[in-house]
């Protein structure tokens, strides 16, 4: 790669966050609870047994976080809609919220005023607690409906401004943490220890998703007809994704391999961009997977503008493992030599391997050949939390860790030619870590979460400088 490349001057680039991670004030303007609210205040459904009531206070500080974004020279801020604040019990017939929609407008109007863009994922996770209470919530297909007028609202009073929309964020998370694992709300899941009210991790992580994608086609459906002819924007999905390669040569672990990308991003990529369900997912599940009717294969196909690509690691995949939802594969960081494939996170899920994230790039590039947005990519130093504030701002890790990819996501465009439009790190700020609490920190601001400072991370200058360097003028 000559040390000229650039990436182009309309690349987007800044930082990604979450409503229920960050907003706080959780009954303020008319707010109703989210099956996050219900989820996370039950004992010992997070680390530190925290829940979102404050997060970092940024719908109250949300002039504090554009000033923010702009001091690090960020093009663009990746962040989600509340839906029980903009239509509290969440359904096709229920009231519309005039100050959650206000909220967001400012919001928008103060991003644009700072020549911010904004990039506005509709669902983060946070399903209105009624839709869960009235019908199951992902479970039932009357959630494609209330989904989709939810959207229109949101098209309706933002899109005069958002030009870069996303339906669901992650759907393969909402489907197996939620309603397989149960360590995400809602906390659904076989074992009746951890879910008394119910569950079948069998079943039902193929119907949520199922109802997801089904969702998500029949929004970008209304956005198409309806809005986009006026507002001209982009719609997508995002999915997580995370490179497989192969524990060894061995040819079942090469095919193990495929099965594990098939069931962690073609499970919802192949019908969207492609048309159908894996056929590894079919052989696997047999009538458990649900189907698609033609009419509604020709509404799914074809449903996003663009491949949005939230990714974290690499994995070593290993055959023989049990989870129907990893593709009866075993994942490790552990070579066969011994040693780790990467530095380790926080996390246990989580290590650095740049080469992976341009192996990624260029697999989803060839296979489903659509425009790719990075739109979440991160690491959580390990112990960051318990270490003083000097010690914690000078994260030498995590600046490697987005050194390593950015180098890795420019040599995509510049030496492989895949088309990659944006990066967007997660996160602008630590935040709620959904099942972590605030015990682990991916923010490259560090939170005190007693008085709520924000104070810049070395990695926050260093990916300013980077974008700096390499963006054309
Ligand atoms: C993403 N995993 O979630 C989410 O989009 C963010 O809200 C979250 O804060 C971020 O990544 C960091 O975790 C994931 O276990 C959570 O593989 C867990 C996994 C992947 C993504």
């Amino acid at each position: 790669m000559s040390a000229m490349s650039k990436l182009p001057a309309d690349f987007l680039w800044g930082y990604a966050t979450a409503s229920y991670q960050i907003e706080g004030s959780t009954t303020a303007d008319g707010r109703a609870p989210s099956i996050w609210d219900t989820f996370a205040s039950k004992p010992g459904k997070t680390l530190d047994g925290l829940d979102g009531t404050h997060a970092t206070e940024s719908y109250a500080k949300w002039q504090d976080d554009i000033a923010l974004l702009k001091s690090y020279g960020a093009k663009s801020y990746r962040f989600s809609l509340s839906w029980s604040r903009i239509i509290p019990k969440g359904g096709k017939d229920d009231p519309v919220n005039d100050a959650g929609i206000k909220h967001y407008s400012d919001f928008i109007d103060g991003l644009l005023a700072a020549g911010i863009t904004p990039f506005v994922t509709i669902y983060h996770w946070d399903l209105p607690q009624e839709l869960h209470d009235r019908y199951g919530g992902w479970l039932d297909r009357r959630i494609i409906d209330d989904f989709a007028n939810y959207a229109a609202v949101c098209f309706r009073a933002f899109g005069d401004r958002v030009k870069h929309w996303l339906t669901i964020n992650e759907p393969w998370c909402v489907a197996v943490l939620g309603y397989c694992v149960g360590i995400h709300a809602p906390g659904r899941c076989s074992d009746r220890t951890k879910s008394p009210e119910g569950g079948d991790s069998a079943t039902e992580p193929w119907i949520v998703a199922h109802n997801e994608i089904l969702a998500h086609a029949q929004a970008v459906k209304i956005y198409r007809e309806q809005f986009k002819p006026a507002q001209k924007g982009q719609i997508g999905i995002t999915l997580n994704g995370d490179w497989c390669m192969p524990w060894d040569n061995s040819p079942e672990n090469i095919k193990a391999t495929q099965d594990a990308l098939d069931t962690a991003i073609g499970w919802f990529a192949d019908p969207i961009y492609l048309g159908y369900y894996p056929a590894s997912m079919k052989a696997m599940l047999g009538a458990r997977l649900p189907e698609f009717t033609p009419a509604e294969l020709a509404l799914v196909h074809g449903s996003s503008d663009f491949y949005g690509m939230n990714t974290y690691t690499t994995k070593l995949i290993k055959a023989g493992g049990t989870l129907e939802h990893h593709g009866l594969t075993d994942s490790t960081f552990t070579r066969p030599d011994g040693t780790q494939l990467g530095v380790q996170a926080h996390c246990s899920w989580l290590q650095a391997y740049a080469p992976g994230f341009r192996a990624l790039l260029n697999y989803l590039w060839k296979k489903y050949n659509m425009p790719i947005y990075v739109t979440e990519n991160g690491f959580a130093v390990k112990d960051e939390g318990t270490k003083p504030l000097s010690e914690a701002v000078e994260d030498t890790d995590r600046v490697n860790y987005y050194q390593g990819n950015l180098e890795a996501l420019l040599a995509a465009v510049a030496e492989d030619g895949c088309d990659i439009r944006s990066y967007y790190g997660w996160s602008l700020l630590d935040n709620f870590e959904w099942g972590d609490g605030y015990v682990t920190r991916f923010g490259v601001t560090y939170v005190n979460y007693d008085t709520q400072e924000r104070v810049p991370k070395a990695s926050a200058r260093f990916i300013a400088t980077w974008f700096k360097e390499h963006v054309a003028a």
